[in-house]
């Protein structure tokens, strides 16, 4: 058959839709390798377990996710049961007969697609002979101190002996189709395809080994990408074998494809292989009815945040917190990489321009990356126990208040408000307000940190002296832990942290795509990125204002780290500046760019992978049609309408500006029909004329 694809006449929302010719998915079987699959490590989870329903809404019961087993998390996630194909059914029996467990079942995430998890520990035996059957098939040892790299190629060995096992009962159809994730699931690739197994393979690489290494060790790594002695960069890390599996999973893989243009130059230079196809990472987006129901959610998780201020800063609390912005950076405790560096720099310059300019805003800035602490401390619980008291005294006067009040109005009477506190009252209150008294300032971590003295966000909050001074208009808390909802301190769970934030800052040096400002955008909270992230590049490239609509993409790619910092500094300065009602606005335009960023409309590129390597694996069944792959670029969100030409005057633009902040009369009405005014204007991107255009061809 010949696969075509068009440009369909329907959308989403407005956004151009590709429509491949739907594959025989009834003869195909569809399988994705991760190490997280089931398990939570890091962004790669999120990738998979986001796309699972749309994946499984086109595969139904074609659709298979390998990972490894874990127990804690099998009881918790999967719901075990036998595999309904027979075939799949029989290869797991043969791989069982042998001695290694695999476990089979629904994932429970919305999609429930199957999931096949092999026990890393039960197969472990064969680990000496696989080592050889690897070497002899790319010259790859893996040192035995190495855990991580020995349980990849355990994992991969399995997993190629599944497909061997699955591939040998069939003749004809249906076709395999198998997509790699990341150098830990490579192995499998590798030997697939050493034994030629007929499996069309893919493989996407979420970061590269050596590119996270070398931006780690501040080295001008964008500059000099094609300068690297690779190999030897690789050896001097001591991963030397990592980045072999990594390079040979890339080289074998029928198509390869990475999550951003900037990791596909990144590859080509740490990997030698330029990307066939962009896959962007995308979320499953939950739409609410009404568009400002996101809007009270902010007001109501922003609260939620207040009650934390006013413990942690007790006998502090003389700044406004209805004038108070709530800024944070989240992730991986990569110092640098993340951007937590420039981003420090940038409120040291943040305080001392509101301080100049005696402004009343105040700026609170959560950092959440996880480092080694020793629970929480003694000062960070006691301010939230000393707000508890406070909050206990104020109930207990005001019932009796209200009681004494409610029994003079019974009277007849207006109490003598002078003698209705009694001397009891008072002192219970004095001794309240007396219990707020504190000799040391807030503290700016609320952990006790194992490594204090070296830990560098620590460090460098010493050296710029941010130490929630009252003088200061920027007061910092870094919570190095990831947030729950179980938290005796802040008890909340991260995605309704960052509804109550006014603003996510992340000016990563090193992220190929970058999770966190995305799912601001969906959640409408405005973010900085950066020219260096997979998403401050796709959204450079989709969005005609990025600022106008809450994305502030900081240049670290063509400026100097100072130059850099001052922009940021301009960015959190210029946030601060707008009223109550140019945030209101700017979230309903931030939340509006949801689409973009929705599986529904970046799945297509996995299938475009899928469709590509099936032509390459079975060219007499799957043959492809020339044509451009779906590109990222042609369209682009228009300016919103009412913001006046110039980016720079955007965020000051909102259409009727007011200067009152504790104004809280609701504005929505008006920027609905902003909103809708836009979405007028996006509904026909075809009349822009910026669309790629995709050829109709007959079936042949
Ligand atoms: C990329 O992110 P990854 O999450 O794949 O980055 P890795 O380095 O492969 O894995 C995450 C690491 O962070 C650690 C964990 C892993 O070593 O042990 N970690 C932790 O110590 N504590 C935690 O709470 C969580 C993780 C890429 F960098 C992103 O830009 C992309 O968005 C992402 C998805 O494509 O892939
Ligand atoms: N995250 C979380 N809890 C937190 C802070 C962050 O679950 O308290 C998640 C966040 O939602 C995001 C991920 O951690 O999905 C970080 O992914 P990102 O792509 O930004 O970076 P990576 O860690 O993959 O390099
Ligand atoms: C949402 C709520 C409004 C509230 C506003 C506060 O829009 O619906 O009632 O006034 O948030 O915004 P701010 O940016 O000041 O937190």
């Amino acid at each position: 058959m010949t696969l075509v694809r068009s440009l369909s006449v329907t959308s989403l929302n407005g956004l151009p839709q590709w429509e491949d010719e739907d594959l025989p998915v009834e003869d195909l079987l569809l399988f994705e390798v991760a190490w997280e699959v089931t398990n939570k490590v890091g962004g790669i989870y999120t990738v998979i377990q986001t796309k699972a329903k749309i994946t499984a809404d086109e595969w139904g019961e074609n659709y298979f996710l390998i990972g490894p087993y874990f127990e804690q998390n099998v009881k918790t996630q999967v719901e075990v049961c036998e595999p309904p194909n027979p075939a799949i059914k029989k290869a797991v029996d043969t791989l069982k007969g042998q001695g290694c467990q695999v476990f089979f079942g629904r994932w429970l995430i919305e999609g429930s697609p199957y999931v096949m998890l092999f026990d890393i520990g039960s197969a472990a035996w064969n680990l000496d002979r696989w080592k050889g059957e690897f070497w002899d098939a790319c010259n790859i040892g893996i040192p035995f101190h190495d855990r991580e790299a020995n349980d990849a190629l355990i994992f991969g060995s399995l997993t190629a002996w599944f497909f061997k096992e699955l591939s040998s009962q069939f003749d004809d159809t249906p076709n395999l189709i198998a997509h790699f994730h990341e150098w830990q699931a490579g192995a499998g690739l590798i030997l697939s395809r050493f034994r030629k197994l007929p499996v069309a393979t893919i493989f996407t690489t979420h970061a590269t080994l050596l590119g996270r290494y070398l931006c780690a060790a501040n080295i001008d790594f964008y500059n000099k990408l094609d300068q690297f002695d690779i190999d030897r960069e690789a050896g001097d890390r001591q991963i030397y074998h990592r980045y072999c599996m990594e390079r040979a999973s890339v080289h074998c893989a029928h198509v390869f494809t990475t999550v951003s243009q900037i990791t596909a130059i990144e590859a080509e230079h740490m990997l030698k292989r330029k990307a066939d196809v962009i896959t962007p990472n995308g979320l499953n987006i939950k739409k609410f009815s009404a568009m400002h129901e996101f809007q009270n959610l902010h007001a109501m998780y922003k609260a939620r945040i207040q009650e934390f201020i006013r413990g942690h800063f007790y006998g502090h609390l003389d700044f406004n917190l209805a004038r108070t912005l709530f800024f944070f950076i989240a992730g991986r405790y990569e110092y640098s990489n993340k951007g937590a560096d420039i981003f420090l720099e940038a409120l040291s310059r943040l305080n001392f321009l509101l301080r100049v300019h005696r402004s009343d805003v105040t700026v609170v800035v959560f950092f959440i990356m996880p480092a080694k602490t020793n629970n929480f401390n003694v000062e960070t619980l006691k301010g939230q126990a000393i707000r508890k008291q406070l909050w206990d005294t104020a109930q207990s006067v005001k019932e009796k208040f209200g009681k004494k009040l409610y029994d003079a109005l019974l009277k007849g009477e207006i109490p003598d408000l002078n003698k209705i506190l009694d001397r009891d009252d008072l002192t219970i209150m004095k001794r309240a307000i007396f219990s707020t008294q504190r000799q040391s300032l807030p503290p700016v971590t609320t952990h006790n940190m194992i490594d204090d003295s070296n830990d560098p966000i620590l460090n460098t909050i010493r050296r710029i002296g941010l130490f929630n001074n009252r003088t200061d208009r920027v007061k910092v808390i870094l919570h190095p832990e990831f947030l729950s909802s179980t938290s005796p301190l802040l008890p909340m769970d991260y995605e309704d942290f960052v509804r109550g934030c006014h603003l996510g800052v992340f000016p990563s040096y090193y992220e190929p795509w970058g999770y966190t400002p995305a799912e601001c955008t969906v959640m409408g909270i405005p973010s900085v990125t950066t020219n260096l992230s997979g998403f401050g590049c796709f959204v450079q490239e989709h969005v005609a204002d990025p600022a106008a609509y809450g994305i502030y993409i900081v240049d670290r790619r063509f400026r100097s780290p100072d130059e850099s910092c001052n922009q940021l500094t301009q960015f959190l300065y210029g946030f601060c500046q707008q009223s109550r009602r140019q945030r209101i606005i700017q979230r309903n335009r931030t939340e509006r760019l949801s689409d973009l960023l929705d599986w529904r409309y970046l799945g297509r590129y996995y299938m475009h992978a899928r469709h590509l390597a099936l032509s390459r694996t079975f060219p007499d069944k799957f043959e492809m049609e020339p044509n451009a792959p779906p590109k990222t670029d042609g369209f682009r969100y228009p300016r919103p309408s009412s913001v006046p030409p110039s980016p720079s005057a955007s965020q000051h633009s909102s259409p009727h500006h007011s200067e009152g902040e504790d104004e809280d009369e609701d504005e929505r009405y008006d920027e609905e029909e902003e909103a809708e005014r836009d979405r007028q204007n996006i509904k026909s991107p075809f009349s822009l004329g910026v669309l790629p255009q995709g050829k109709k061809k007959q079936h042949g």
